[in-house]
């Protein structure tokens, strides 16, 4: 099939698809920055993502599964263009009905993304006309390549043109439009950089003093191993995971929080009511479901924010609610029990983290921390609704997809030095790694070497129970290969599970088992 004309034909379909997209960039700079056709588009499929892809996606690619998903989402749009290309050059109408179409289902993705607005669908119609006006003006140059079979009669009439020549004029006229389509998606970029002052102006943004400041952190929390994980995770090296293709930009004085269902009073909050409130401090450290077994995807940082129990007794839940559902404004939702929200804990709107006020990655302006519980179950970012409701009543978004309708984090024990299949010299070596059983707290890590009797390793101080706990352990290394495994034990007396269990649905078990060659 792509032989000779076919062959430029499906070159044709390309730089048409190139000009949809980037046409649709460069308007897109003027509309929603989640409107433009790639992001709708990979987002939906996101939405559309079962349990076991997400895992398998995460497992496989870890926080680079959005550029796999670009890069999945990239051939499979060169592709269907090469296929539309070459059915527009044998049948015209069949081909401009493939790439409408592909721009209703564009537009149909745009349109029903949470957050957009129907005048959002705007750059992708015009990006969808000026495709099949392009692809039309390029098949018309291959019709006039007499030389090829498959001409149509209405071009045939036309004078015939010698090959080699139009040939040459096909392909400078599908460069130049290739090279336009490229100009046109920087400059897309560019101009959406610029009219973005959201970065610039959390740059600028002065956070409070919190009235009650973070415990002071013990001198001794750092692992004494060389090389394990930072005890404090600065907000450029904290892990993230959300299903946000396009970082939402909410602009801080913009930003409003509704609290509404079961509640006597309905409550909103502006960002200056929370600049205002009574703030706390404290170190918390975050973990994802889907981390698996010594995977990495868990952070720890100090939070600043407004105790959510003070949020809820403002709206004064009334009796049977057992659950606030938050929701970011790009659709996210999270269950969170009302009661954990209640009991004490840190857990709180957050709008500083570090010191600073939350990356735009990690929630700009405000997102929610609850110690113990998985992100998926409480760390709404980007928030700007909370529902007090039930369990029984409403299903949070990744509920909807087969994962837990709860998630409290399960006692974990990692190994990070030496890491799997290192190679170590014989003799002592250091051994250390991060275990952590939020709200809990961990009071002993043990290791053993193949069969071994399980030997304590030492412990690092602990700075709070919502924190991780780091350890180290001096191991006698004698040459060969050898198994190293650790496991933990939480503030209950409870030995973390040697039961392996997948992430799906709430969350990975089963102790770490590290192979190391002793020369
Ligand atoms: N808006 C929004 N918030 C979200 C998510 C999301 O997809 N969208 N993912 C949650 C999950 S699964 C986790 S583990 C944490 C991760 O927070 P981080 O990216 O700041 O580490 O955010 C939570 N909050
Ligand atoms: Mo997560």
């Amino acid at each position: 099939m792509f032989r000779g004309p076919a062959a430029l034909a499906a070159l044709a379909g390309v730089a048409a698809a190139a000009v949809v997209l980037s046409v649709a960039e460069l308007l897109g700079a003027f509309f929603t920055a989640r409107a433009t056709p790639l992001i709708a588009l990979g987002s939906t499929f996101i939405d559309f993502t079962p349990p076991w892809l997400k895992d398998f996606a995460i497992a496989t690619f870890g926080t680079n599964d959005k550029a796999a998903l670009f890069a999945g989402m990239g051939l499979t749009i060169f592709v269907l263009a090469c296929v539309l290309g070459v059915v527009a050059y044998r049948r015209w109408a069949l081909g401009a009905a493939g790439v409408l179409l592909m721009g209703a289902l564009i537009v149909a993705g745009v349109v029903t993304r949470a957050g957009v607005r129907p005048l959002d669908a705007v750059p992708s119609l015009v990006g969808t006309a000026a495709g099949l006006v392009v692809l039309r003006l390029l098949v018309s140059r291959l019709w006039r390549l007499r030389a090829f079979p498959a001409s149509p009669a209405d071009v045939a009439a036309k004078a015939p043109e010698r090959p080699a020549a139009s040939r040459r004029a096909f392909v400078a006229a599908t460069g130049i439009t290739a090279a336009a389509a490229g100009i046109a998606a920087t400059g897309g970029r560019l101009l959406s950089a610029a009219r973005s002052n959201v970065a610039q102006a959390r740059e600028s943004l002065r956070l409070p003093a919190p009235v009650l400041p973070a415990a002071a952190v013990p001198a001794g929390v750092q692992s004494a191993t060389p090389g394990v994980t930072p005890w404090l995770t600065p907000g450029r090296d904290f892990y993230r995971i959300d299903t946000a293709l396009s970082v939402p930009e909410i602009k801080a004085e913009e930003w409003e929080l509704r609290v509404h269902g079961l509640v006597e009073e309905e409550v909103r909050l502006t960002f200056q009511d929370l600049l205002d409130a009574d703030l706390v401090e404290s170190h918390v450290t975050l973990t994802c479901v889907s981390n698996p077994v010594g995977g990495n995807l868990a952070g720890n940082a100090r939070w600043l924010g407004l105790p959510l129990r003070e949020v809820l007794k403002r709206a004064r839940p009334t009796a049977g609610a057992d659950m606030v559902l938050s929701t970011s404004i790009d659709g996210f939702s999270a269950s969170t029990p009302l009661e954990v929200l209640q009991d004490g804990r840190d857990a709180m709107l957050a709008i500083g983290m570090n010191g600073e006020p939350l990356p735009l990655e990690h929630g700009y302006p405000v997102r929610m921390v609850v110690p113990g519980l998985y992100g998926f179950v409480s760390a709404t970012k980007w928030v700007v609704d909370l529902e007090v409701t039930r369990f029984a009543d409403s299903k949070a978004y990744w509920t909807q997809r087969g994962w837990s309708e709860r998630g409290p984090i399960k006692t974990m024990a990692r190994v990070e030095v030496p890491k799997s299949f290192a190679v170590v010299p014989a003799g002592r070596v250091a051994v250390g790694g991060t275990a952590w059983a939020q709200t809990r707290g961990i009071t002993k890590v043990e290791v053993q070497i193949d069969d071994g009797d399980w030997a304590e390793a030492a412990l690092s101080d602990e700075a709070s129970v919502d924190t991780w706990r780091q350890w180290s352990f001096d191991w006698d290394a004698k040459p060969g290969s050898h198994y190293l495994k650790v496991r933990a034990t939480d503030g209950t007396g409870e030995v973390q599970t040697e039961k392996r269990a997948d992430p799906v649905p709430d969350g990975a078990s089963g102790w770490q088992s590290v192979m190391v060659t002793v020369e």
